[in-house]
C-alpha cells in the first residue's frame, strides 16, 4: 500500500500516507525558497499597492489599508514544493479571490490569470484554479503576518498546484484572455504544476 520510505514516515508522523504526492517527502519545517533577495519595502509600506487588472469590467487598485479592510478567510491546506518537500495543514489568512472578483467582474473573456510579484517574478494558472476553494491573497501563515521571506506583506496561495504558482511578494493579479507562461515556466517548469500528476516539468 505505501509507495516506501517517505510514505512510511508520514504514517509515523500521524498522518494518512495518501496526502502525500508522489516523489514528495514530508517536512515539519518550513523552507524558504525564491530566486533573488527578499524585498524591503518603506516605512508603513507607503506607496505600495495591489491592482487586479486585465480582462475585468472594473480594475482594481487597492492601498495596504484598502486591502486589509477587505473580508479575510482562513484555510489550511498542504503545500508542495517542486523541490520535493511537502509540508501539511499550512493556514493562510486572508483575501479569498471571490471578494476580489466580485469587485472587479471578469469578462467572459477572461481564462487565464497571471500573479505579478516584486522584482518582475510570474507565474501563471487557470483563473479556475483562483475560482477553486481555497485561493486567496494571503497576509497571514499559521496565525502571524506572513515573515518578510515568506511573502510578506501579500502572497498569493494556489490550492492544489506546485508551490511556486503561490508567487510571494504579490502585487497584482491580471486576467487574460490567454496563457503566458510565468517565472518559472519559461524556464521549463509544467504549466499546470498538479503535484498528483507530478508535473514538475514540462519536457
Ligand atoms: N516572488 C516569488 N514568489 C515565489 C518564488 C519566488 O522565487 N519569487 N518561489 C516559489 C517557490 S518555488 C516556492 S516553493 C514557494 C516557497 O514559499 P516559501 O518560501 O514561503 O516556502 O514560493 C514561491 N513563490
Ligand atoms: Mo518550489
Amino acid at each position: 500500500m505505501f509507495r516506501g520510505r517517505a510514505e512510511r514516515k508520514v504514517a509515523a508522523a500521524g498522518y494518512d500516507p495518501a496526502r502525500l504526492p508522489p516523489g514528495q517527502y514530508l517536512t515539519e519545517k518550513w523552507p524558504v525558497l525564491h530566486a533573488g533577495g527578499v524585498p524591503s519595502y518603506p516605512a508603513e509600506l507607503a506607496g505600495w499597492d495591489f491592482e487586479v487588472s486585465g480582462e475585468v469590467e472594473s480594475p482594481l487598485r487597492l492601498t495596504w489599508e484598502e486591502l486589509e479592510a477587505l473580508p479575510k478567510v482562513t484555510v489550511t491546506q498542504d503545500i508542495h514544493c517542486v523541490t520535493r518537500w511537502s509540508r501539511f495543514d499550512a493556514t493562510f489568512t486572508g483575501v479569498p479571490w471571490g471578494e476580489l472578483a466580485e469587485r472587479v467582474r471578469p469578462l467572459q473573456s477572461a481564462h487565464y490569470a497571471i500573479a505579478h510579484a516584486e522584482a518582475g517574478y510570474t507565474a501563471n494558472v487557470p483563473l479556475s484554479a483562483l475560482e477553486a476553494e481555497g485561493a486567496l491573497v494571503a497576509t497571514h501563515a499559521d496565525g502571524e503576518p506572513l515573515t518578510p521571506e515568506h511573502g510578506w506583506p501579500l502572497r498569493l496561495v494556489v490550492p492544489g498546484k506546485y508551490f511556486w504558482k503561490s508567487a510571494k511578494w504579490l502585487r497584482g493579479i491580471a486576467l487574460l484572455s490567454t496563457d503566458a507562461p510565468g517565472f518559472w515556466e519559461r524556464y521549463g517548469y509544467h504549466n499546470d504544476a498538479d503535484p498528483w500528476e507530478e508535473q514538475r516539468y514540462a519536457f
